[in-house]
């Protein structure tokens, strides 16, 4: 169906979008956070999306802050599943081909569009968008939230990242109205063939094409100490694998490129 002006314009209606219920908001703390609390609340349907126009406490990874201004995307994909939380790590890889794919053609062809391990999309070497994926239980139900922050028409100031948006790179103003509809659909494709099959091998790859700094040295902060290496690869659950001066091979499954 065609969404355009319900986004934001009915707070907490359902409506459909493909075969997801779709909840819009003008303004709540987290699209991630609602679907939290839909899901505990025992009515949440099994595939759903909640957008919102703003969010007044919208968060990444450790807690971190995401600036979440009015004309970017602030979206959550939340998913039934009996997969294992492992298994459910994929669907940020997924996720980032996804985007990185579909915003190509609002972008000047000599755009860099670039994959930084593990949940960043980098336009020209900034950050423009962000994937947080979390799980979430209700009674014997697991679903998982994947979190999408893409900045569309505005740039948030940001201390500590090079960040950008669609339009600052030349793209045409896009409201989320237009972007989101086909969006879904590239994801939800993606989506039913790892569902039914596995197809990570293949998103891996599509990943590692796009993947920012590889093969050129980098340090990654694990929460405990920096680990620098020549970026190699990454395994087949999507943890990060560096080469070390020794040239053995570190893994590394949670952390962030300081460099
Ligand atoms: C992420 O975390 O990149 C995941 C962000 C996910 C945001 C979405 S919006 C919809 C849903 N609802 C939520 O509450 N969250 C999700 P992380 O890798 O931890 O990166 C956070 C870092 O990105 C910050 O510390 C800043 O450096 C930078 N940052 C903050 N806001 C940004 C923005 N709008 N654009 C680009 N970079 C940003």
């Amino acid at each position: 169906m065609n969404i355009t002006n319900n986004i934001g314009d009915n707070n907490g209606e359902f409506k459909i979008l493909d075969n997801y219920h779709l909840i819009t908001f003008t303004n709540i703390d987290s699209t991630n956070e609602a679907a939290k609390r839909l899901i505990k609340s025992d009515t949440a349907p099994d595939k759903f999306l909640i957008i919102s126009d703003e969010q007044s406490d919208g968060y990444g990874q450790k807690g971190r802050k995401w600036e979440s201004l009015k004309g970017n995307l602030h979206l959550s994909i939340s998913l039934y599943t009996v997969k294992p939380l492992q298994k459910l790590q994929e669907l940020v890889f997924l996720s980032a081909v996804v985007i990185s794919e579909y915003i190509k053609q609002f972008l000047p062809e000599e755009s860099d569009i670039k994959l930084k391990w593990p949940n960043d999309v980098l336009v020209n070497n900034k950050k423009i968008a962000g994937i947080l994926l979390e799980t979430v239980k209700n009674k014997d139900k697991q679903y998982v939230i994947i979190g999408i922050g893409i900045n569309l028409s505005k740039t948030p100031t940001v201390q500590d990242q090079k960040v950008t948006s669609l339009n600052k790179e030349g793209a045409e103003i896009i409201s989320p109205q237009i972007f989101i509809p086909n969006l879904i659909k590239q994801f939800d494709s993606e989506y039913n063939k790892w569902d039914s099959g596995d197809n990570f091998n293949q998103i891996r790859k599509d990943w590692l094409n796009k993947a920012n700094g590889l093969g050129t040295e980098i340090i990654i902060n694990d929460g405990k100490q920096n680990i620098s290496g020549i970026f190699y690869n990454i395994d087949k659950h999507g943890a990060i694998v560096l080469k070390n001066d020794s040239g053995e091979n570190i893994t590394i499954d949670h952390g962030r490129i300081i460099s």
